[in-house]
């Protein structure tokens, strides 16, 4: 068994919270653990296909997506999160809405030029050439993680040891 819980992954595109979300989930399915990925890139086709990157779709896509995760944590489940949310103001209010003792923040943490470089959708090109505004990291802040629960360094090292990190912090939690 597993107490319920929302595994919230902060990070710029590209700093790998995707990846590791994915190697979290199946490592927590292997445990008999039930899970649900709410991944930005897929919830903005549906919940939140009317949003945009200005500052004030942001909070709002944030604040729907902590909602969500907060009924799915009720019902069980343990919520993987994977949102650049940049604004530290809004991971708070996500930490409100869910619970600080079920809210898990993992900070994926590196450094916007080797974000830059990965580049594996050309979206920083195109932030670079002006032809994508309010890119994070580029023209709309990020705010980094003051005291989150997990920092990962994704730079160096592989995505199999961050994820393993992340259940070895549950694991410590007695979330799993
Ligand atoms: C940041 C953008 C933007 C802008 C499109 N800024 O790495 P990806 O491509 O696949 O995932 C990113 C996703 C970010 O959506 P989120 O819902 O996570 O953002 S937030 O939490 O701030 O609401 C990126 C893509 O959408 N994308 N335009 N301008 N990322």
């Amino acid at each position: 068994g597993h107490r319920p819980a929302v595994v919230w992954l902060t990070g710029l595109s590209g700093a790998g919270k995707s990846t590791i979300a994915n190697l979290v989930e199946r490592d927590l399915f292997a445990r008999g653990c039930h899970t649900y990925l709410l991944d930005g890139d897929n919830v903005r086709h549906g919940l939140g296909r009317d949003l945009g990157f200005t500052e004030a779709d942001r909070v709002e896509n944030i604040r729907r997506v902590a909602e969500v995760a907060k009924l799915m944590a009720d019902a069980g489940l343990i919520v993987l999160v994977s949102l650049i949310s940049p604004f530290r103001a809004d991971r708070d209010a996500a930490r409100e809405t869910v619970g600080a003792d079920q809210f898990h923040e993992v900070f994926v943490d590196t450094p916007l030029a080797v974000a830059e470089s990965r580049d594996p959708k050309g979206l920083y090109g195109k932030a670079r050439r002006g032809e994508l505004v309010n890119f994070t990291g580029i023209d709309s802040p990020y705010e980094e993680p003051v005291a989150p629960r997990v920092h990962l360094r994704t730079a160096d090292g592989a995505p199999e040891d961050d994820a393993a990190r992340v259940v070895a912090a549950l694991r410590a939690e007695g979330v799993v």
